[in-house]
């Protein structure tokens, strides 16, 4: 049986392997639902970069250009990162370069495994059916806050062992904490964040929609995956 594993920070990444697996990249606050909305929008291809500046030269071939810092969109970019923002049909059939503080990092820093998919509660049954096809050992690598721990990645990975329980198995106890987490707020997981650490930070913001849309589970069947340096 295919293992099933959470990685709470990327800077805990140096203690896996990637080789031979499959990773599950979220940020569900909100870097991964909105990458899961743009494709359930349209869009063609999504390129996650790290850096501003590279970011910016993706306009010369076309790209749309996305970009968020520290919540706020940054400065002379087509985009930022609320999914509502790539809901005008502006999307449709673009090709669109994106950087944020912790999402992109995490897919990117993910690149040795043989498989990178998007996760977000947005789509959460089409990630469970393909990695269940699959058949690979599985990483989920949540993109926490600056190497912080964070609740609602961890959240997310509860609620995707909770729909793989019965075709994983899970060696280590961070599966195991994800799940029981998950299992005892999911009954309202609006509530149960509203404490933590970024939902304060986007309220602070006066981000306030984007977070419960987050939240809606299985709303999109959309499965965003990594080809070579991008994704499709
Ligand atoms: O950290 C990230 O990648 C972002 O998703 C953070 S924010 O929700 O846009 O503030």
């Amino acid at each position: 049986m295919a293992s099933i594993d959470v990685c709470f920070s990327p800077e805990l990444l140096h203690l896996y392997s990637l080789e031979g697996k499959a990773v599950v990249a979220v940020d569900i606050l909100r870097a991964t639902s909105t990458m899961v909305t743009a494709f359930a929008e349209g869009a063609a291809n999504i390129f996650p970069v790290m850096e501003l500046e590279e970011c910016l030269s993706f306009a010369q071939r076309g790209c749309l250009t996305a970009a968020e810092r520290n919540g706020i969109k940054a400065e002379g970019f087509d985009l930022g990162n609320s999914p509502f923002s790539y809901m005008d049909g502006a999307v449709k059939g673009r090709d669109i370069a994106i950087t944020t503080t912790n999402g992109t990092r995490a897919i990117r820093l993910s690149e040795k495994a043989d498989e990178i998919v998007i996760g977000a509660f947005l789509n959460l049954q089409t990630v469970a059916d393909h990695l269940i096809t699959l058949g690979l050992d599985v990483l989920v690598v949540c993109a926490g806050w600056k190497g912080q721990f964070n609740l609602e990645d961890t959240l997310f990975a509860g609620a995707l062992v909770e729909r793989l329980q019965k075709h994983f198995s899970y060696e280590y106890d961070s599966s195991l904490a994800a799940l029981h987490l998950y299992q005892n707020s999911k009954a309202n997981l609006v509530d149960y964040l509203r404490q933590s650490s970024h939902v304060r930070r986007l309220e602070r913001l006066e981000i306030f929609k984007d977070i419960e849309f987050c939240l809606r589970h299985d709303a999109y069947n959309v499965l965003p995956v990594w080809r070579q340096d991008r994704l499709i």
